[in-house]
């Protein structure tokens, strides 16, 4: 099989390790999905341990550029695992109330144990957790109202941690990509890279281009022609792209690179469509 991506066990490793101190911290957590690809970014086996040892609020983000259909087919999918899921969009301005209401309500029993031991009842210490780049600053500072964490495109922005409250009952920690990527398959690296959740010094985007047109081809037929302002039955080549762009190198060469760059950053503000590329399966 092709590497594409690089992955870096040692790393992998160190930041599972470092996930237990955090989780000891807090008493609810909300774990972060991207909802384009709420598979490929689910570490199941780490999620597992997570929920063995916390009540855990599942957020799957950035909804606004994701399928709304099987956004909610995969809300209802991960129901089976979690005990609150939500779908979300970190950049709008809807649905925050939905989020603090289910962790206070996932919070309770903690509040409860607390008043049985004759201690008070204290705000809940709720961190965020997922990959790289799901959206957990832009989550945080969706919570806050206003911008606290750094955000960005890449993966890896985050580098220091904050308690900040957002309800009287209610503070958020920030932290880094915690949960590290888990590389199931290789179209599952495919689909990370896709959308930037692994840092693109880690793979070529030239490479994952033609997985991801005819991905997105099978789940939407048409639609890349309509939104690549590409003739309706034409072919989804690099080559047809970069023509169409006019994406040229000195000499008249084609420029792929540019190419499979522009059409991943299309992808990733949502201007090829809202578009999931994980189907649910039990
Ligand atoms: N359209 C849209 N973009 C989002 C959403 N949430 C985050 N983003 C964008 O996705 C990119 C990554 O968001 P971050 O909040 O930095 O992600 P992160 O999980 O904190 O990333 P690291 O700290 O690098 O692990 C940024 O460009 C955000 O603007 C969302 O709900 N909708
Ligand atoms: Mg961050």
């Amino acid at each position: 099989m092709e590497t594409i991506i690089q992955w870096y066990p040692g790393h992998i490793a160190k930041l599972e390790r470092e996930l237990q101190p955090l989780l000891k911290q807090l008493d609810v957590v909300i774990e972060v999905l991207d909802a384009r690809i709420p598979m490929a970014t689910w570490n199941k086996k780490l999620s597992q341990n997570i929920r063995s040892k916390r009540p855990v609020l599942l957020v799957i983000n950035k909804a606004d550029l994701a399928d709304p259909y099987w956004t909610k087919d995969w809300v209802n999918h991960f129901q089976q695992h979690y005990p609150s899921v939500i779908s979300f969009s970190s950049t709008g301005s809807k649905g925050k109330s939905e989020i603090i209401d289910a962790i206070c309500k996932l919070g309770e029993p903690k509040l409860k144990q607390l008043e049985a031991k004759g201690l008070k009842r204290r705000p809940l210490r709720t961190g965020i957790v997922g990959m790289p780049n799901v959206g957990k600053s832009s989550l945080l500072n969706a919570l806050v109202g206003q911008k606290k964490a750094k955000t960005g495109h890449r993966a890896g922005v985050t580098r220091t941690t904050q308690w900040v409250r957002i309800h009287p009952m209610v503070e958020l920690l920030d932290t880094p990509g915690l949960i590290p990527t888990r590389l199931e398959s290789a179209e599952t690296g495919q689909r990370l890279a896709s959308v930037y959740s692994v840092g693109d010094a880690a793979f070529d985007e030239e490479a994952i281009i033609p997985f991801f047109l005819q991905q997105v081809d099978t789940f939407y037929p048409g639609l890349l022609q309509q939104n690549l302002d590409l003739p309706p039955e034409s072919d989804l080549s690099l080559e047809t792209i970069a023509r169409r762009r006019g994406y040229l190198l000195p000499g008249d060469a084609l420029d792929f690179k540019r190419t499979a760059q522009a059409i991943l950053k299309d992808f990733r503000h949502g201007k090829l469509g809202r578009i999931t590329l994980e189907r649910p399966t039990n």
